[in-house]
C-alpha cells in the first residue's frame, strides 16, 4: 500500500500558493486572512475526504474518519501557520501527508478499528502570538486558556479577537482528549538526514526550549551634544548582551544553541541615543540541566552589561518546555514502518519544537522526519524533495494503519 505521490505533490502546490511570497516561500501568520484561507482550504479537503470536522476553543481543527470500534483515535497532525518569509513545508507537510494517508485509506476502502483523526493546531510558530505551540499547550493543560486568549501580537491585537474575526473560535473544549497515538510528520529543519543520504528520521524526542524577553531602559538623549561620559545607551548594553549570549553557547558547548532573533530599538532614529531596547533570547539543549545552567549565565551576562552602562532592565524567562522523549513503543512502530516503506532512515532528535512536544504530555506520541535541503528552514529556501516526502508519507501511512488496526 502506498500514497498517491502525484496527488500529494498537487496538494503541496495548491496549499503552498495561499500566502506564497514572490520568491516562492510562505508568509501565513497565525489567524491572519491568509491563515483563514489556508484553514478553509484544508477543511474543504477534509470534508471531501468524508471526515467529520470539528473546531475547538483554540481554533484547533479536527477531521475524524470513523473506526469500526468506539476506541480512541490515531491522530496525525501539525500546523498550517508559518513564520514571515518562511517555507512551504514546515507544518504544511504534516497536515498534507496526514490528509494523503486518509485519502489512501479511502481509496483502498480500508476500515480501521480505531478512528483516524487529522489535527491542525493553531499558532504553532509563535511568530505572531507567543509562545509557540500555544494551542497544543492549552490542550495539554500547560498553558491557561485565558492566557492564550489574551496573548497579543506586536500591534496589540488579541488572539481571541482574531480567532473570532476569522471564524475559527470553536465550541469544542480545548482539553486533553484521549488518543491511541499522535503522529506528526515534519521536515527535519537541520542538515543531518540529507548529509547522510537518508530519507526518513525516526524521532526519539525533542530538545528543551527556553524563551526569555529582555527590556533595557537607558536614557534617551540627543546623539550630538551629549558627551560620552554621561550617556546611558540601551543599545550599547544590548550589544554586550548579544555578544554574551553567543559566548554562553560557545563556552558551554555541546548541543546548546542560543539565538537573539528579535530586537526592537526606541526611538530607532539616527540622531537619538536609544532609550529603550527589547530583545528575545531563544536557548535550547537536550539536557534540562544544561539549559538551567545557560539561563543562570544569561542572568549574570545581563546584569554585568547593564551595570557597566548604568541602565535598568527586566529579564523575563517566560516560556519553558522540558526535553521531551517520545513513547518507546511508538518510536519502534515508526521505525518498523520506515523499514516497511523501504526508506533509508535513522533515529534522530528534534532541535525544533513541535505540537508533538505538548501532545506527548497527553498520550503516546511519535514523529516522522523528512530531510531539509541544505538543512535550511524558517526561510524561503526551505525545500524537501518529493521522493523523500513520498517515503515519509508512506512511513506515516504504515505506522497509522499498524496503530489503528485493520478491521
Ligand atoms: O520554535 C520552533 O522550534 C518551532 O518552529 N515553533
Ligand atoms: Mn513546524
Ligand atoms: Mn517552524
Amino acid at each position: 500500500m502506498n500514497v498517491d505521490r502525484r496527488r500529494l505533490e498537487q496538494s503541496i502546490e495548491e496549499l503552498g500558493r495561499i500566502g506564497q511570497t514572490p520568491r516562492g516561500g510562505l508568509t501565513r501568520l497565525a489567524l491572519t486572512d491568509e491563515d483563514k484561507r489556508g484553514r478553509d482550504w484544508m477543511v474543504a479537503r477534509m470534508r471531501e475526504a468524508g471526515l467529520t470536522v470539528t473546531v475547538d476553543q483554540m481554533g484547533n481543527i479536527f477531521g475524524q474518519r470513523a473506526g469500526t470500534a468506539s476506541l480512541p483515535p490515531v491522530m496525525m497532525g501539525s500546523h498550517v501557520d508559518s513564520v514571515p518569509t518562511g517555507g512551504r513545508y514546515d507544518g504544511q507537510l504534516g497536515v498534507l501527508c496526514g490528509l494523503e494517508v486518509i485519502r489512501t485509506l479511502n481509496d483502498q476502502k480500508l476500515r480501521t478499528r480505531h478512528p483516524v483523526t487529522l489535527a491542525i493546531f493553531t499558532n504553532e510558530e509563535g511568530a505572531r502570538f507567543q509562545p509557540a505551540m500555544i494551542a497544543s499547550g492549552v490542550m495539554a493543560g500547560k498553558i491557561a486558556l485565558e492566557d492564550a486568549y489574551n496573548a497579543r501580537d506586536k500591534d496589540g491585537i488579541r488572539l481571541l479577537d482574531e480567532l473570532e474575526r476569522i471564524g475559527y473560535l470553536g465550541s469544542e473544549p480545548c482539553v486533553p482528549r484521549p488518543f491511541r497515538a499522535y503522529l506528526e510528520l515534519h521536515i527535519e529543519q537541520g542538515p543531518f538526514l540529507e548529509e547522510e543520504g537518508l530519507s526518513v528520521g525516526v524521532v526519539e524526542g525533542i530538545v528543551a526550549i527556553a524563551w526569555s524577553r529582555l527590556t533595557i531602559h537607558g536614557v534617551q538623549d540627543h546623539a550630538g551634544p551629549t558627551p560620552m561620559r554621561i550617556r546611558h545607551d540601551a543599545l550599547v548594553a544590548a550589544a554586550e548582551v548579544i555578544g554574551g549570549v553567543r559566548r554562553i553557547a560557545r563556552e558551554i558547548g555541546g548541543d546548546l544553541v542560543t539565538t537573539i532573533g528579535n530586537l526592537v530599538v526606541t526611538p530607532n532614529i539616527v540622531n537619538a541615543i536609544p532609550g529603550r531596547v527589547t530583545l528575545s533570547i531563544d536557548m535550547r539543549d537536550p539536557q534540562d540541566a544544561t539549559l538551567d545552567q545557560a539561563l543562570a549565565r544569561l542572568t549574570s551576562v545581563v546584569r554585568e552589561a547593564c551595570e557597566r552602562e548604568g541602565v535598568r532592565y527586566e529579564l523575563e524567562n517566560y516560556w519553558r518546555v522540558p526535553y521531551t522523549p517520545f513513547d518507546r513503543d511508538l518510536v519502534d512502530t515508526v521505525e518498523r514502518a520506515a523499514r516497511g516503506a523501504g526508506a533509508r532512515y535513522r533515529r534522530i532528535r528534534s532541535g525544533a519544537g513541535h505540537d508533538a512536544q505538548y501532545m506527548a504530555a497527553i498520550g503516546p506520541t511519535g514523529m516522522v522526519f523528512v530531510p531539509s535541503h541544505d538543512g535550511r528552514s524558517h526561510c524561503e529556501e526551505e525545500f524537501t524533495a518529493i521522493d523523500d516526502i513520498e517515503h515519509g508519507a508512506r512511513t506515516l501511512l504504515l505506522a497509522a494503519v499498524d496503530l489503528a488496526g485493520q478491521a
